[in-house]
């Protein structure tokens, strides 16, 4: 993604002939290009001297969904109205494993979107080294507002179509934006009772029906361990860096708890209304209150201000202009622009980790590695999440649960393994590791040679 890594004309001319025919055969598909590029810009000048790869076409090949379902779901609200929605599943790459990604519940949900999402997690999941392939899914619902009968009868109405698309041997989905616990147990009690099959289809579930401890907490969690290795690497410690977080969810509730157990200090969290700060950082307590907020009364980040008076909130604004030393946004894609990043490094922040899917547009990216700010990739850092969901596969399969210190133990380790592909394969002969190139190319080998094992399929 630096510049530094297009560095040779006959790179740079394979990498525009490549973006022209990725951008020809998927018009109108933004985000799906820039994931595309971000990747292809760190992979050629990796594959220059390994012809194997360009004479078999592989990151032409990578670039197409194995399949994509797109359907109707109808479904009645609490005034008898009948409304439809668009759902959406696509089965980009299974080489090295079943499909495997969130869903995403959200108005803004499209096709561009879900391909750039399941692009990235074929190579997400090869980097945490299980036996995943890439997939994601979703529908333009918007969850806010609705009761929690009209998340049900949606999600029912979603699988009924969704499920003869999936299994555990095929493809499993789990969480993501507006898909927690409460749509998962709906989505899986539908898939059960259709199938009659108790099986690891869906991983997020309750520890009560198959889920997995850590699985809640694993993303946020494991972006923190990500974060707190990238300081190590470079002679710096976590402990007491006053860290701007984005969004008020399952990652950025997490990321913030982990960051109190290591002793710094989390001092934003926003949702699409605003964002909140406390200078002095925000405390167990407060994340606790925000939690049963988000979870239970499915509220506003505004309100934690009204609640508490070291906590002030800024309305329809992001974090990214307060003084921190790192941050980790965790809300959606685009949400850090090459203004914001300006700002974060005249203000002195000396780490970003990408807690959210490609929360930093491009430009951002490249101002951040210029200024030698440590950047980790959301492929590398939120990889916890999906590493959690296949433990919890695997002990579906075997029809066992491990304890939740086990759990603990792998997250870390798998985190700490991944930081280490990237160092591997990221290192320079100056400045900071290139964590983007070093997760690329990382997630890249494993899925490439699968896929020359199997000719050309
Ligand atoms: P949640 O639905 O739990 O929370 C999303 C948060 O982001 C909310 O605070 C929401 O605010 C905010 N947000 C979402 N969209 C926008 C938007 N367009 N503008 C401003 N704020 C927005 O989702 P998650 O925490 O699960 O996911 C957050 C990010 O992390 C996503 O990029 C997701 O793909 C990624 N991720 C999630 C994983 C997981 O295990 N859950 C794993 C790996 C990555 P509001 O409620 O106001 O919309
Ligand atoms: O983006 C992601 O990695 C997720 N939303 C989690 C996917 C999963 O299968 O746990």
């Amino acid at each position: 993604m630096s510049k530094n890594n297009v560095n040779s004309a006959k790179t740079r001319e394979y990498l525009s002939r490549y973006m022209e025919g990725v951008k020809k055969r998927n018009p109108g598909e933004p985000e799906f290009h820039q994931a595309v590029y971000e990747v292809a810009s760190t992979i050629f000048p990796y594959i220059k001297d390994k012809p194997i790869y360009h004479e078999n076409q592989i990151l032409e090949r990578m670039a197409e969904p194995e399949r994509v379902v797109y359907f109707r779901v109808p479904w009645t609200d609490d005034s008898g109205n009948i409304r439809t929605n668009r759902g959406f599943r696509v089965q980009f790459n299974s080489a090295i494993g079943p499909y495997k990604g969130g869903l995403r519940f959200h108005p803004t949900v499209n096709l561009s979107i879900l391909k750039f999402l399941g692009y990235e997690q074929t190579f997400k999941n090869s980097l945490t080294g299980l036996p995943m392939g890439g997939g994601k899914g979703g529908a333009n619902f918007n969850p806010r507002g609705k009761s929690n009968n009209e998340v049900m009868r949606f999600c029912q109405s979603f699988i009924t179509e969704l499920y003869r698309h999936i299994g555990e041997d095929t493809d499993v989905p789990a969480g993501d934006i507006g898909v927690g616990g409460r749509e998962i147990g709906y989505m899986f009690g539908q898939y059960k009772r259709i199938t009659n099959k108790f099986v690891g289809v869906l991983t997020g579930k309750g520890l009560e029906f198959g889920g997995s401890q850590l699985r809640t907490e694993a993303t946020g969690y494991g972006a923190i361990f990500f974060l707190r290795n990238m300081l190590q690497a470079h002679d710096n410690a976590i402990e007491g860096k006053r860290v701007l977080i984005s969004g008020s969810g399952n990652v950025a509730m997490h990321a913030a708890e982990k960051l109190l157990h290591l002793g710094a200090k989390p001092i934003t969290l926003s949702d699409s209304g605003g964002f909140i700060h406390s200078s002095s950082g925000l405390r167990q307590e407060h994340i606790d209150w925000i939690k049963a907020l988000k979870a239970e009364r499915r509220g506003r980040i505004a309100e934690a201000a009204d609640e508490f008076p070291e906590i002030s909130f800024q309305e329809k604004s992001r974090p990214w202009s307060v003084e921190g030393d790192c941050a980790v946004p965790c809300a959606t894609q685009n949400e850090v622009s090459i203004e914001d990043a300006r700002t974060m490094i005249a203000n002195g922040v000396k780490a970003v980790a990408e807690g959210a899917n490609m929360p930093c547009d491009q430009s951002a990216v490249e101002a951040f590695q210029e200024a030698g700010v440590l950047f980790g990739p959301a492929k590398a850092v939120n990889a916890g999440g999906v590493g959690v969901s296949g433990l919890e596969m695997s002990q579906n399969s075997g029809r066992i649960s491990w304890e939740p210190d086990l759990l603990r133990e792998m997250l870390e380790n798998m985190m700490g393994d991944i930081h280490d592909s990237c160092v591997q394969y990221g290192t320079r002969t100056q400045g900071p590791v290139d964590y983007v190139s070093g997760a690329n190319i990382a997630g890249f080998v494993k899925v490439a040679d699968a896929m020359l094992s199997y000719g050309h399929v």
